[in-house]
């Protein structure tokens, strides 16, 4: 079962960062389901079915540290596997639970970064001063929704070496007509003085409340505990991580040391290491709440989010792992 070409172009383009942010990441993977789906040419629904999970396991290993996306993949492969069970199930069927699943999720992420901005704004006061980093679309929903309110708010954003995602945001943000200043990353700390509050996206937010984000955003929240800012974080319900529930942890993705200095740099000095984390770890007391589309939460009560909506993956995990004791 040959993988189609649109499907393996939109693996390659996750895994390049061609699309990025783990928001449309996740609606990415969700469309690329659907065109594998349409171009299944197969009359098998077992076939069918081992095509779509071969997919979605290629799909889930694009990147490795946004939970979204196979949060999104799962969203619809579980929808896919509970039809197919029915009795009175078809190829037909199954192919119309996938259009419909991912459909479904991709509208579901739109409703909720709307949403997050919806809330998010009530936080923001008129006058503030607000840094963000890297480009989050839930996190600029906050800010411009809060602009579009009247507030007159200016932004500080990062740059965010290596790929410097902030220049998208100064751009955005300078379209919208809000006061932008981009600032060096290793600036931070320097301007905190004159912010009033620090809005960042997520990754992947953990059971504990921790928050995985571009790397970069911990060394925010530090400077930010230090000069008393309040840190919130922008994250749909899909970015909480129900795996680590069970105490997985998040594999924090190093990407090509080229992305840092140029490929003649590495070639004329053989000794020099470079390393390059895409992403880093913010503790839970260094932020003060998490935006979701279902309100605003403190990091702490993240574990209520992934009851709430994982339940019912939370249940096989654990049914899988009492298996595995009991058979080991
Ligand atoms: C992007 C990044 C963003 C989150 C949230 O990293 O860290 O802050 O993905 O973005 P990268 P959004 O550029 O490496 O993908 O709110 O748009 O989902």
């Amino acid at each position: 079962m040959k993988i189609p070409h649109e499907v393996l172009k939109i693996i390659e383009d996750i895994r390049t960062m061609r699309v990025r942010g783990a928001g449309k990441i996740a609606r990415t993977a969700a469309k690329a389901l659907i065109i594998a789906s349409e171009e299944y040419r197969g009359t098998s629904l077992k076939e069918y079915l081992t095509y779509m999970e071969l997919i979605a396991e290629r799909l889930k290993n694009a990147r490795p540290t946004a939970v979204s996306l196979p949060n999104a993949v799962n969203y619809v492969l579980s929808r896919l596997k509970k039809a197919s069970m029915e009795p009175s199930s078809t190829l037909n069927k199954a192919k119309f639970i996938v259009r419909e699943s991912a459909n479904d999720f991709i509208k579901r992420s739109f409703e909720a970064i709307k949403k997050i901005g919806e809330i998010g704004s009530k936080r923001i006061s008129d006058g503030e001063v607000i840094l963000t980093h890297c480009n989050s679309t839930a996190a600029l929903s906050v800010i411009i929704t809060a602009h579009h309110q009247g507030k007159h708010i200016e932004v500080f954003a990062t740059e965010t070496r290596p790929k410097f995602q902030g220049h998208i945001t100064a751009k955005i943000l300078a379209k919208e007509g809000i006061p932008i200043t981009l600032i060096p990353d290793s600036a931070v700390r320097y301007f905190m003085k004159d912010i009033d509050k620090v809005i960042v996206g997520a990754d992947t937010v953990t059971a504990n409340g921790a928050v995985v984000n571009k790397v970069g955003t911990s060394l925010i929240a530090l400077a930010a505990h230090e000069a008393r800012v309040r840190v919130f974080v922008a994250a749909e319900t899909y970015k909480f991580s129900p795996a680590t529930v069970l105490g997985e942890l998040v594999m924090i993705e190093e990407r090509d040391p080229t992305e840092v200095v140029p490929p003649e740099y590495l070639y004329e000095n053989p000794e020099v290491i470079v390393r390059n984390p895409a992403f880093d770890v913010t503790p839970p007391e260094y932020i003060d709440a998490i935006i979701t589309e279902k309100g605003i939460i403190p990091p702490q009560a993240a574990i209520l989010i992934l009851e709430e909506e994982y339940g019912w993956v939370l249940k096989d995990y654990f049914i899988k792992e009492l298996n595995f004791a009991e058979e080991s």
